[in-house]
């Protein structure tokens, strides 16, 4: 059977979701439903059946970019379960409708956790970064704009430095920044208050797949006394692990963790680029979300409150792009 048609721009934001281009969960979240909603404005099906197939396929095509961060599935079912209607134009409304709902809902949850990420800060607190989250900056924002006086050691964050990021986006809201490098946090964790980080996927038992190194910083936090504060908006949280799966954790490309002519005057080495590490739920103190925070043993109470028991994959089958992927891409 011949593959749906996909609007180009669906192409373009799994290419720029696959590449980092687009990149944090969120963010990710967001694109993907917006590719949905210019599939369903511009697409040319003209029978009801035509039409939910090239929206499944473009899910499906958006879905095979990134396995870890689960608001990218999320935010696909969440439009797919509310596509509904007897027409095309039915059809079309409510993606649409879906798509500007759940983009409402994403930066209103954002806020709301950043309100609560706040109030556990105190006026001259230092809090410790990894990465780069808009959950976690969300909370820094909010403690700003509360009037406290909120300082920041930020990891650098190899391979990738998504750190610079933090560090530019946190000086923009005034807030002093110390830029140290990864190997550095345990040396300046007793000078903290707090260690905040983004999630992208929680599981059913609290544990908190994030950027590389998290782990790492966890255990190194709860040697040292320092808090670790997770703020994830629920869209983090993976329905699937309620029912035993495990999350995939992405391996990227090695020329991310070194330039090639380097590696060619090394000579014969493997290098291994996971994107992610697990941190398990004793080394977290709270996930903050925008429901109110959690210890992380009790996230699955609210994850059987917002997915029930499970959920179901409303995407068509694998696509070319899914064939056609090396076997060393899965972790
Ligand atoms: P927000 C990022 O992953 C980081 O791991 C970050 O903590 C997480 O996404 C969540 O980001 P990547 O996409 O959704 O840079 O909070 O690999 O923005």
């Amino acid at each position: 059977m011949d593959e749906p048609p996909l609007h180009p721009r669906v192409e373009t934001v799994a290419e720029e979701i696959e590449t980092m281009e687009t990149r944090g969960a969120a963010t990710i979240a967001d694109a993907a439903a917006s590719a949905l909603v210019t599939q369903a404005e511009e697409s040319q099906a003209e029978t009801p059946a035509a039409f939910r197939e090239e929206i499944r396929a473009a899910a499906r095509t958006l879905l095979d970019t990134r396995p870890t961060a689960v608001s990218l599935p999320n935010a696909l079912r969440y439009v797919l379960r509310r596509m509904d209607g007897e027409s095309v134009a039915a059809l079309r409304a409510s993606v649409e409708r879906a798509g500007s709902s759940f983009r409402d809902q994403l930066d209103r949850a954002q806020d709301d956790l950043g309100e609560i990420g706040a109030n556990r800060l105190r006026d001259g607190d230092r809090v410790m970064t990894h990465c780069h989250s808009t959950d976690a900056v969300a909370c820094i924002q909010r403690a700003v704009q509360q009037g406290k006086d909120v300082s920041a050691v930020v990891k650098e964050t190899r391979p990738r430095k998504q750190g610079h990021i933090t560090a530019r986006e946190l000086r923009a809201m005034d807030v002093p920044v110390t830029l140290i490098v990864d190997s550095a946090a345990r040396r300046y964790l007793g000078d903290v208050d707090h260690v905040l980080v983004g999630a992208d996927a929680i599981a059913a038992d609290g544990s908190v797949v994030n950027k590389i190194g998290t782990s790492g910083l966890a255990v190194n936090a709860r040697e040292r006394g320092t808090p670790v504060m997770v703020a994830a908006q629920t869209i983090k949280l993976h329905p699937d692990t309620m029912t035993g799966h495990t999350v995939d954790i992405e391996m990227r490309d090695e020329s991310e963790v070194i330039a090639p002519e380097d590696r060619a005057e090394i000579g014969e080495i493997t290098v291994a680029n996971p994107a992610f590490d697990v941190t398990p739920p004793r080394h977290v103190d709270a996930i903050v979300t925008e429901r109110g925070q959690f210890p992380p043993e009790s996230v699955v109470t609210l994850m059987r409150e917002l997915f029930g028991e499970g959920t179901h994959e409303p995407w068509l089958e694998p696509t070319t792009r899914e064939a056609n992927r090396r076997p060393e891409d899965d972790a």
